[in-house]
Formats: structure tokens, C-alpha cells, sequence
């Protein structure tokens, strides 16, 4: 499959200063496997702070409703979108782009769930809410972005790396059925047997992979806003990939999360930069 690179510099989903430099930087450092990624601009919009909970809803609506329209006719013209965020309130978009043509499962890398509404969050942060939205579980207007009503079906959803749940948040989780894979349970039980497990399970031809990069070890990968303990090292990533590239018909990628701000000697750069490699030419 053609590839089209998509670049989203959205930090509005985690509040957070440094994501929406991560482009750039990537841009300076690597020419040429960056060079002919479209960027996305964010057009902030009027943002009504007494809604409560949904922290520049508006702007984010607005962007991942054009988002959605770019990667939507990217796929009705045969290319794999692969979008480099940005924060990971923009696979709202990105998910509903694809999800309107095609059937699709998800598997979502993240040592978070977000699976927040906006009765359960403790930060009011969006970014912490899109895998909730496009079940269509939370605030009318996201859940709705680009076609009304769900995107994804819950049992074709497989969260992988989690390490970190907010309290509600496990409970709407588990009322929705969503597949829950913790590290823990891989690291214990082995990727390739958990893998396998996936591949059981996720009954889907078509699979979108939505990546934040916090799901690796800090370690390997400093430069997220929000590190938790654990996690994976880069060789595990490149082998679930390889794996999900042959079990899967990859439609679409989403890599999220990069901060250089609190990146260490390039690590995380780096990091992004091979997966980028990787997706855009697997073996
Ligand atoms: C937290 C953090 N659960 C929230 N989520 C993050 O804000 O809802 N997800 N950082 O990637
Ligand atoms: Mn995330
Ligand atoms: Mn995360
Ligand atoms: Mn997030």
C-alpha cells in the first residue's frame, strides 16, 4: 500500500507546552523521511471555559473534523494515512477518516486508557478521552466529529501496554468491554504468546494501530508528557508491529505524544523516527 505522512501539531488535548514542537523537530533532524509530510494546521477557535471538563473542546472538534476529511480521502484514494501527532486527542479524527470506509478494528498502544468521559476525568484533558468518544461514549459534539454515531465497535477494540488507569476510568472500561491488555500480564506471560492471543481475539481484516509513544519505558523514551513507570523497550514495539503488519491489514497509523521538551540525548526522536521508517516501508 502507498503511504500519505499527515502531521497534526495539536497540544491543546494535553495541555501540555513542548508536543507541538515535536514536528518541527523531527522535520530539522529527518529531512528526508519527513520531507513530504502535510501538516495540519490547528485554527484556534472561541472556547466556552464554562463547559466544564472539555478543555478547548472547540478548537479540537474543529481540527479533528478536518483531520478526518484529509485521511478520509487519503483512503478513498488507496494510501495507508499515517499521522504523526500532535497529542492523542487527533485520532478522533483519524480514526473517524478511515472508520467511514472501511471496517475496522483498533489496537491501542498507551500506558493510558483514554477511555475518560467528561464525568470521569480528573484532569479535563481531551486526550485522555478519545478512545471513549469514538465508541461514542461522552460529550455529544466529539463523539459526533466528522459522521454522527460511533466509529468503532467495543469488541474490536484491544488496549495494549496499559499500565495506568483513573479509577472511573477502569470502570467504564470494563461496562464497555473494551479488551484490556496490561504490561504487566505481558511481561509476565510473554509478547509473542500475547500476541497470538490478540490475533484470536480481534476478529477484523482491516486494523488501525494508534501508538503513544508513552507506552514505552520511559527509559527508551523520555520525551512524553506524562511518563509512567514500566513499559516497553523499542525492540518489543518493532516486533508487535512486524507482527500486526503480517497478521493485519494495516489501514492507518497514528504516532502520538512525542515531546522534545523533556526528550533526552534524541532518544525519543529517534524512537519516532525508526517507527516512522518502519511503517512506511515494513518488511
Ligand atoms: C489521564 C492521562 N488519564 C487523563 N492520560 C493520558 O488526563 O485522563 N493519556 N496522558 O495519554
Ligand atoms: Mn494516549
Ligand atoms: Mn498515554
Ligand atoms: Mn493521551
Amino acid at each position: 500500500m502507498k503511504n500519505q505522512l499527515f502531521g497534526v501539531p495539536m497540544n491543546l488535548g494535553a495541555n501540555k507546552t513542548g508536543i507541538e514542537f515535536g514536528l518541527e523537530a523531527l522535520w530539522d533532524n529527518y529531512p528526508d523521511v519527513f520531507d513530504e509530510m502535510e501538516v495540519i494546521e490547528i485554527e484556534r477557535q472561541k472556547e466556552d471555559f464554562s463547559v466544564q471538563n472539555l478543555r478547548y473542546k472547540n478548537t479540537i472538534l474543529d481540527t479533528c473534523e478536518r483531520v478526518a476529511h484529509t485521511v478520509n480521502l487519503a483512503v478513498k484514494d488507496g494510501y495507508r494515512p499515517i499521522t504523526i501527532g500532535g497529542d492523542h486527542s487527533i485520532a478522533i479524527g483519524t480514526i473517524a477518516g478511515v472508520a467511514k470506509e472501511k471496517n475496522i478494528g483498533v489496537i491501542w498502544m498507551d500506558a493510558h486508557g483514554d477511555m475518560n468521559t467528561q464525568e470521569s476525568t480528573l484532569t479535563g484533558n481531551i486526550h485522555g478521552m478519545p478512545l471513549a468518544l469514538l465508541q461514542g461514549l461522552g460529550d455529544k459534539d466529539l463523539c459526533n466529529c466528522f459522521y454522527d454515531g460511533p466509529k468503532i465497535k467495543s469488541e474490536n477494540i484491544v488496549l495494549f501496554g496499559v499500565r495506568d488507569l483513573d479509577e472511573q476510568e477502569r470502570e467504564i472500561i470494563n461496562k464497555s468491554g473494551v479488551k484490556v491488555v496490561f504490561y504487566d500480564e505481558i511481561a509476565q506471560r510473554g509478547i509473542d504468546v500475547v500476541l497470538d492471543e490478540v490475533r484470536e481475539y480481534l476478529d477484523v481484516d482491516n486494523l488501525h494501530i494508534s501508538f503513544d509513544i508513552d507506552v514505552l519505558n520511559p527509559e527508551y523514551a523520555p520525551g512524553v508528557s506524562l511518563p509512567v513507570r514500566g513499559g516497553f523497550a523499542p525492540d518489543d514495539i518493532f516486533h508487535s508491529f512486524k507482527y500486526l503488519f503480517k497478521n493485519y491489514t494495516i489501514t492507518s497509523v497514528d504516532i502520538v505524544e512525542f515531546n522534545p521538551i523533556y526528550d533526552k540525548n534524541s532518544k525519543t526522536m529517534e524512537f519516532v523516527k525508526e517507527l516512522t521508517e518502519y511503517v512506511k516501508n515494513p518488511d
